[in-house]
């Protein structure tokens, strides 16, 4: 990791800036898969299957063997690990349903919002060396606690051409049945468009590689909502003179190892915890096995030292991580300061690991500078909030006046004729009694 010390304001958004991909390329490669899915349906994905997951597929659908089976091939373990994780997603999320107001805005003018839940749903699940049982947790328990009606999930077969068991094993306990065996942007476009098998939903989430989320990004623009467009993943620590460089160099390889394009940055007021956390971090690649994959998201990543914890804050805040790791001795009182993270950590007992499974905070977040304007997947990511009003005579009156003149200062007489055909007939019938 590369070091910076006291850099000058001017050079931060330089030392701040995001590896940029060149997305063209992608996009026409992206744009011709989805085609494929829309013309072909179940056969392309079978395909897919073929050429990329090395698997031979009869169908896209889990049979009813695998389904049986899967509990059964879960340690007891796993299983009581996943229903710690789950109970404390539950309770997190179960807490975020948004509030209903029914406001009197004007006499007789009544304004009120609804949430109800997304009818149709698309979950997308990585696969890779194992599939993030976690971020099934992360997506499922929200979606099934907001009352979605269908709830379609998409993950990559394995070698064995089956559906990871504990995957199948948290659909089970969710009452989700309908989970398929599909990767990549044709797994998306899949769930935008519908296949044979697969039904079309009305939003995807889920995070994936460069296709999955250029998929993501073209159906969009197609009507298909989505969560977030998902970056590589990002971790900043700000650390003081209290922090232990152990754990230091633990969090930051935490969030090295999910890939070679992850990016960390580490911003110390403790001149002496550089060469510290460097040691550790040596030490502690000696043995981990995805040490490879850690180093090169290292070539990504920076060490810096600022003169303060307020500057450190602002360092960070111009960045917009991901994931903000705060041990310094006056952390909640920084952590009152962040105005741009996607989820917070506070001390030195707060990893990130503990959000990315099991404290109950979602662990699907912005990445990639997102951080200034979106928030993390919640409850409210699977549901509308409907805006209803309803007006009676006198609250036509009352608000008649503003809404004429409104309409011709726009030129828009339609709309201000809305308005006086009916204060003409409210003046008549009273003219009447
Ligand atoms: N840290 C990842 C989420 C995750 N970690 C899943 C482990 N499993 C999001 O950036
Ligand atoms: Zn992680």
């Amino acid at each position: 990791m590369e070091v910076f010390k006291y850099p000058a304001k001017e050079q931060w958004p330089e030392l701040l800036k995001r590896p940029q991909t060149d997305q063209e390329e992608l996009r026409q490669k992206v744009v011709q898969i989805i085609n494929n899915v829309k013309t072909q349906g179940d056969q392309t994905l079978i395909q897919f299957a073929r050429h990329y997951d090395k698997v031979e597929l009869d169908s896209v659908t889990v049979s009813e063997e695998e389904w049986a089976q899967a509990s059964d091939s879960l340690s007891l373990k796993l299983k009581e690990a996943i229903d710690v994780a789950r109970s404390n997603i539950e309770k997190f999320h179960r807490s975020q349903k948004p509030i209903e107001n029914y406001i009197e805005t004007s006499p007789g003018v009544w304004c009120w919002r609804k949430a109800v839940p997304i009818e149709k749903v698309g979950l997308y699940i990585p696969g890779g060396t194992a599939p993030l049982i976690s971020t099934f947790l992360m997506l499922a328990v929200p979606a099934s606690l907001a009352g979605c009606r269908e709830i379609v999930v998409c993950t990559p077969p394995n070698k064995e051409a089956s559906v990871h068991p504990a995957i199948l094993h948290i659909a089970r306990s969710l009452g989700i049945t309908k989970v398929f065996k599909a990767g990549g942007a044709q797994a998306i476009a899949a769930m935008a468009y519908g296949t044979e098998s697969i039904p079309s939903v009305y939003k995807i989430f889920g995070p994936g590689n460069r296709f999955v989320t250029m998929a993501k990004q073209l159906v969009s623009m197609d009507g298909v909502g989505i969560d977030l467009p998902a970056g590589p993943s990002e971790v900043t620590v700000i650390a003081d003179h209290t922090a232990n460089a152990d754990f230091i160099a633990a969090d930051l390889l935490s969030q090295a190892e999910h890939g070679i394009d992850s990016q960390v940055m580490l911003i110390l007021t403790d001149e002496t915890l550089i060469s510290k956390v460097q040691q550790a971090l040596e030490q502690q690649l000696q043995t981990l096995p995805r040490a490879k994959t850690a180093r090169l998201a290292f070539q990504n990543s920076r060490i810096f030292l600022v003169e303060n914890s307020a500057q450190a804050i602002e360092l960070s805040n111009a960045y917009a991580p991901e994931h903000l790791i705060i041990v310094t001795e006056d952390a909640e009182e920084l952590a009152e300061k962040v105005v741009n993270a996607g989820s917070v950590f506070i001390g030195p007992w707060t990893p990130e690991a503990a959000g990315d499974y099991a404290s109950g905070t979602n662990h699907t977040l912005p990445t990639h500078g997102y951080a200034f304007s979106y928030s993390g997947v919640s409850l409210e990511s699977f549901m509308k909030v409907i805006s209803f009003q309803k007006i009676s005579e006198s609250g036509l009156r009352a608000i008649g006046r503003a809404i004429m003149e409104l309409a011709e200062a726009e030129g828009l007489e339609a709309h201000r004729r809305a308005v006086t055909i009916r204060l003409d007939k409210i003046s008549k019938l009273l003219a009447k009694d």
